[in-house]
């Protein structure tokens, strides 16, 4: 077995795990706009643009034989249901550094995925540590319901910023509202500050 490397998300040590305003589940809820996509992993790609020196496209082959690292923690949907001790393995956002030259302009990156689904970070939130695209839980595949064969998991935002059937992500120099934000969902979407709706601050 290689060597996997392991990260407890920050939230999870905290005495109080659960964010104000949220309950307990046991049940992984299943929840998005729309129809779940077919995605046939022969012909998935993951698309990295915008903000770039080059623009770089990836088949499942290639993302999948990047280093894993496995993530414990925490989930909490802004329709107020909180999962706690979720185990996800796959591939950490500090990747994508190697990958690809970002400009120097870009503060901001759009994740988007499959059927036009599109979620706004800034990348001090897409950096962190324990931000990932997932393609294991509790050390089973990621099912499609769930958002596989790749999605992204962001611990310390709300669920919605954890977009799933990811295809790309592009760089942006100014921040702009994804599919949910544009809905009426906070653009940042900090859990413990309950920023649930509308503070679109910038
Ligand atoms: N592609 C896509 N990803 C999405 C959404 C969506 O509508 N489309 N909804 C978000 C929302 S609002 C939530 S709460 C979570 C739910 O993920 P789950 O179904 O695995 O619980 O997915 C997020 N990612
Ligand atoms: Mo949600």
């Amino acid at each position: 077995m290689e060597d996997i490397k392991r990260i407890i998300s920050p939230d999870t040590l905290k005495e109080n795990r659960v964010p104000p305003g949220q309950r307990l589940t046991d049940k992984w809820p299943v929840l998005h706009y729309g129809s779940v996509p077919k995605i046939d992993v022969k012909d998935w790609t993951f698309k990295i643009s915008g903000l770039v020196e080059k623009e770089r496209t990836l088949t499942y082959d290639e993302f999948t034989a990047l280093p894993r690292v496995e993530v414990f923690s925490d989930i909490h949907c802004v329709t107020t249901w909180s999962m706690l001790n979720n185990t996800w393995e796959g591939v950490s956002a500090s990747v994508i550094k190697d990958l690809v030259g970002i400009k120097g302009e870009a503060k901001h990156v759009m994740v988007e995925g499959a059927g036009g689904f599109t979620t706004n970070l800034a990348l001090d939130d897409f950096f962190q540590n324990d931000v990932l695209f997932v393609l294991k839980h509790d050390g089973q595949p990621l099912t499609t319901e769930h958002g596989g064969p790749v999605r992204l998991v962001v611990p310390q935002l709300y669920f919605w910023k954890s977009a799933k059937w990811v295809m790309g992500i592009r760089f942006m120099a100014e921040n702009e509202p994804g599919f949910w934000e544009n809905a009426g969902y906070h653009i940042h979407g900090d859990p413990w500050k309950e920023e649930r709706y509308g503070g679109r601050s910038f």
